[in-house]
């Protein structure tokens, strides 16, 4: 029989040298609020039964939408165990200082607590996306400056996909787990030790239905992608969930690319660089990939704003730098005026 190993082992065993405690607990509370949030999101269904987001519950409560719940929760878990100097959430305007009289630590934590929540309600995986940095300065409570990070500073990211199983993927800068949720034990188990990039890519993930609407250097590179111009691109099938874990998630396993490319009248795009790109991206680079926003790494940009956003390129590195490649127009396609 296979070893069964837990989160809380695998993250004991395999701590970095700088860990003290603080860090591996810190991983400890993330994987807790896991738990509770695939507990909520897996009874999803139920709310039409059971009452709706803004009703009152039988006990006089009113129910939360579950993005803002899953917010919620990994504040709560999160804000008084004094291994954190400031939080920033997607859902949240601004950054979320540690409240007095509760102790300060050395960690930032940046987290979008449920993304793709639209499909919430169409029972289609959803997920959350979380990365930790080292506290900037110590001279004061967390700011903005300590959350105001690129990615190559993280110091581990990872994600948690509600789908058909609960399942967690953290790296810490030495190779990319992956936990399988056991709902009867309540505990995660290690299923997927060193994710790497499969060589040859099976998929690649973009909404085409926007085609129109990005520069013709992308649209000739998505035409690449689907073997339309130049006859050099692997042969992919494509798969577009519209919930970036999960469609992160199957790249991930099975090769491939997915795209949130630049658009006429949204030049940065839609996905967030604090929240989403720079975690994934800091953690596809554990797996053997790449991420870009068609121009550099996405761990080098210096964000500027809590809620920047960025056009996004994340997957197998050969597909990653082709689409570079597009977008600086070194490539001449056949038909070219
Ligand atoms: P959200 O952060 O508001 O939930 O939106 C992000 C989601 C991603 O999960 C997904 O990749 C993308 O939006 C899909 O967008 P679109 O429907 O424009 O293709
Ligand atoms: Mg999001």
């Amino acid at each position: 029989m296979s070893k069964i190993v837990t989160i809380e082992r695998f993250i004991l065993d395999h701590q970095p040298d700088y860990a003290r405690g603080e860090f591996t607990n810190l991983l400890y509370d993330i994987a807790l609020a896991a738990k509770v949030i695939a507990h909520k999101t897996n009874r999803a269904g139920l709310v039409d039964i059971l009452g709706r987001a803004g009703a009152t519950n039988i006990q006089g409560e009113v129910q939360q939408k579950l993005d803002v719940f899953a917010d919620d929760i990994i504040f709560r878990i999160c804000d008084h165990t004094g291994r954190l100097c400031v939080m920033a959430s997607e859902e949240r305007e601004e950054i979320i200082p540690i409240p007095e009289p509760y102790k300060k630590g050395s960690y930032v934590l940046v987290y979008d607590p449920l993304d793709g929540s639209s499909n919430i309600d169409v029972n289609v995986s959803i997920g959350t996306i979380f990365g930790i940095y080292r506290c900037r300065n110590w001279e004061h409570r967390g700011q903005l400056e300590d959350v105001l990070q690129s990615a190559r500073n993280l110091v581990a990211a990872g994600y948690v996909l509600y789908g058909s199983s609960t399942m967690l993927v953290y790296t810490t800068g030495q190779g990319v787990h992956g936990f399988t949720l056991d709902p009867e034990l309540g505990e995660f188990l290690l299923s997927h030790e060193g994710m790497h990039l499969p060589e040859v890519p099976a998929y690649y993930s973009v909404n085409s239905a926007y085609f129109e609407r990005w520069s013709p250097q992308v649209q000739k590179y998505v035409l690449w992608l689907q073997g339309r111009e130049h006859s050099d691109a692997p042969k992919m099938s494509s798969r577009y969930i519209g919930s970036l874990v999960a469609d992160f998630h199957r790249n991930l396993m099975r090769g491939g690319i997915f795209c949130y490319p630049p658009e006429k009248d949204k030049p940065q795009g839609k996905i967030r660089l604090l929240y989403e790109a720079g975690p994934l991206a800091y953690l596809v680079e554990q797996a053997g990939g790449y991420a870009s926003d068609g121009r550099q790494s996405i761990l080098d940009i210096e964000p500027t704003q809590l809620h920047q956003r960025t056009p996004f390129f994340i997957g197998n590195r050969s597909l990653v730098y082709r689409a570079e490649r597009f977008i600086e127009q070194e490539i001449d396609l056949p038909g070219d005026g």
